[in-house]
């Protein structure tokens, strides 16, 4: 069954885990051209502004050839360093398919590019935000391991009607997490990384918060899917957050935070180690230009 997600019709020649072939064929030269302009414009940007981890799991995807990665090449690449393969979906699919594909190693991608008259915006996740932002770091073990315990949480937090929450703790690490290198702040989230404009305002602007992770607290947090992030969360390592959340029971978690109060975007608690106090400048233009 489907939660959270909006109710999604499973396409006529996806399979029952939604997965479609790849057809790597059926890509035309415009839609290869789309890729490598993307691919080009951030891998200029990103040494530097992505952490260590993410550059060097690049390489997965320096294939042999230039344009859309075929999923079966990057599969084989991507399974000896860490036993994950990506697979062709149609886009958004079930919560609980997503899960189950994550705790069983496999990353669904969509299998579509945006147009070359979309660069910078993006309705549901590509094969580019798909595959150049979140495939590097599954060549990282540490961060392969993190990301099937979130499918294998992510089933278990719909047992408990919780998967708003997981969601959140997805939301502010796997797609938009920061993380302290040698005390340089740089990026690791999927959308962050796959973002022109948000890989810059990230790291540089002063509009946003940038708070430590803690797990409670980030599951408290709303987000907002629209625009740059009004609140970023900061982790020392991958181990940490790897050791964060497998450490954490979350059944009683759970329970806590059904009795506190969700937190608005921009919240800073005096509790919170704080890195940055934003001064909201970018979303406040933004609203008054609205
Ligand atoms: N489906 N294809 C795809 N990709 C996602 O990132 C995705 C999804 N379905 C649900 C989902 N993400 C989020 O709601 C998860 O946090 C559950
Ligand atoms: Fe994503």
């Amino acid at each position: 069954m489907a939660t959270g997600s909006p109710t999604l019709t499973r396409p006529e020649n996806a399979a029952d885990d939604w997965t479609v072939p790849q057809d790597w064929d059926h890509f035309t030269a415009e839609e290869h051209g789309v890729w490598d302009t993307l691919f080009e414009r951030q891998s200029k940007q990103l040494p530097g502004r992505a952490a260590d981890a993410f550059l060097e799991g690049l390489d997965v995807l320096h294939l042999s050839r230039p344009g859309i990665p075929n999923f079966e090449e990057l599969s084989e690449k991507l399974t000896k360093a860490t036993g994950w393969q990506v697979v062709a979906v149609p886009g958004l699919i079930p919560d609980d398919v997503f899960f189950d594909h994550l705790a069983n190693r496999r990353f669904p991608a969509g299998n579509f590019i945006r147009r070359a008259d979309q660069l910078d915006y993006l309705q549901e996740p590509d094969v580019f935000h798909d595959v150049f932002g979140h495939v590097p770091l599954l060549a990282n073990p540490i961060f392969g391991d993190y990301m099937q315990a979130y499918g294998q949480g992510g089933l278990r937090s719909l047992e408990f009607g919780a998967i708003h929450k997981l969601a959140r703790l997805y939301w502010y690490t796997v797609e938009f997490g920061l993380i302290r290198e040698n005390d340089e702040l740089k990026i690791y989230g999927a959308g962050i990384v796959s973002s022109h404009g948000e890989s810059k305002f990230a790291i540089d602007s002063d509009s946003p918060n940038r708070i430590k992770l803690q797990l409670q607290r980030v599951m408290r947090t709303e987000y907002r899917i629209d625009d740059y992030q009004q609140t970023y969360f900061v982790i020392d390592s991958f181990e940490d957050l790897l050791r964060r959340t497998s450490d954490a029971d979350f059944a009683p978690l759970y329970a806590e935070l059904e009795a506190l109060d969700d937190l608005p975007v921009t919240t800073i608690l005096p509790e919170d180690e704080v890195l940055t106090v934003g001064t909201q400048e970018y979303a406040e233009a933004k609203a008054k230009a609205a």
